[in-house]
């Protein structure tokens, strides 16, 4: 059974030299975003997970754009809750000095909300010491875009309301009782490079996570591993744990509710919701 001592996870995370948080949507929860797979885990009628394949892509790139509009549309108002805020100031060496002095932190998050950049770099604009912590979107970000020809280099952030004048509005469409419209192609998102498709430069099932070496060595590294807020139902992100584990690390599994996929590996395990309880256990 894993253990629930605050003591003793203090202890460990103290003298930890290399921490590897791994966060999913449960972290982004208290701000007002569905989670993938819990209530809310249904686009109009369809299963995001569906939706989030390049299968869905090929077949029916106008509901695919319409989702990741809406999806735009809802996190595009939405502020950091405290569990960002907490999981933020471990990257910042004025509160990682108080907790865990001799660590380095590298925080993957599957999240493409940008909300964990965004509490950073709050954070940061208010301290004038940098943070040297690592921030990486494992599964990309709703706010980028990359060109679908071969040939050409595009990627790009993209903040624009709508991203294009046709998927203007069509957030509301459904919801509102009519049928799900119609984006011609044409009139879809195009790169002012090459004139070609654009699309969410996110990553869908069977497409490689970005900075994926990097998440490897920084698992291999790590000593202790958070998982925070995750069905952990997804690779590799879901085998992370694993890895610190049998490199002799420490695993402390946060969630609202306990989660059996890290029954192997987990040493530590606090139930409740991340956005009060990470701060409350790291002591930050
Ligand atoms: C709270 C809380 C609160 C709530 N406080 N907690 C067979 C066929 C084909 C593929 C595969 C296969 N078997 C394995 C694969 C690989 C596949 C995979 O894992 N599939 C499984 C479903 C079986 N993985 C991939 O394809 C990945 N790529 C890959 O493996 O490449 C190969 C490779 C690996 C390594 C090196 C090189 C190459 C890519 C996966 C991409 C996932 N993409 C998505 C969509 C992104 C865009 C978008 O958002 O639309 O990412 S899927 C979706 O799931 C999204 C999420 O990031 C991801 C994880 O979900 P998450 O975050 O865990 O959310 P939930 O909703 O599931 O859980 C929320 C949790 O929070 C719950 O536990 C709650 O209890 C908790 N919670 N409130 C604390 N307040
Ligand atoms: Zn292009």
């Amino acid at each position: 059974m894993p253990s629930t001592s605050i003591e003793d996870f203090r202890g460990i995370l103290s003298n930890a030299r290399n921490i590897l948080v791994v966060s999913g949507a449960g972290l982004s929860a208290a701000s007002g975003i569905a989670t993938f797979r819990g209530q809310g885990g249904r686009w109009r009628k369809y299963d995001a997970s569906i939706l989030a394949t390049l299968a869905a892509w090929h077949e029916n790139q106008s509901r695919v754009w319409q989702f990741f509009h809406y999806r735009r549309e809802e996190v595009r108002s939405k502020r950091p809750n405290d569990g960002h805020y907490a999981l933020a100031r471990m990257c910042m060496p004025k509160w990682r000095r108080t907790v865990a002095p001799n660590a380095t932190i590298v925080h993957v998050t599957q999240n493409i909300d940008g909300l964990c950049l965004e509490a950073l770099d709050e954070l940061s604009s208010a301290s004038e010491e940098p943070p040297d912590g690592t921030i990486i979107e494992m599964h990309g970000n709703l706010f980028d875009v990359v060109c679908t020809a071969f040939d050409c280099d595009y990627r790009a952030k993209n903040m624009d309301y709508p991203i294009c004048p046709a998927l203007g509005g069509t957030e509301a469409i459904v919801a509102a009782g009519n049928v799900e419209p119609v984006v011609r192609r044409a009139d879809l998102p195009h790169c002012p490079k090459c004139q070609q498709l654009l699309r969410p430069d996110v990553v869908w099932f069977g497409e490689r996570p970005k900075q994926i070496q990097r998440i490897l060595e920084a698992a291999d590294s790590a000593d202790l591993c958070l998982v925070v807020g995750t069905s952990s139902l997804v690779q590799p992100a879901s085998k992370l744990p694993e890895r610190v584990h049998a490199n002799g690390g420490k695993v402390a599994v946060f969630n609202l509710e306990p989660n059996t996929n890290h029954s192997d590996e987990a040493d530590f395990e606090f139930v409740g919701p991340c956005e009060s309880e990470i701060a409350r256990i790291l002591g930050v």
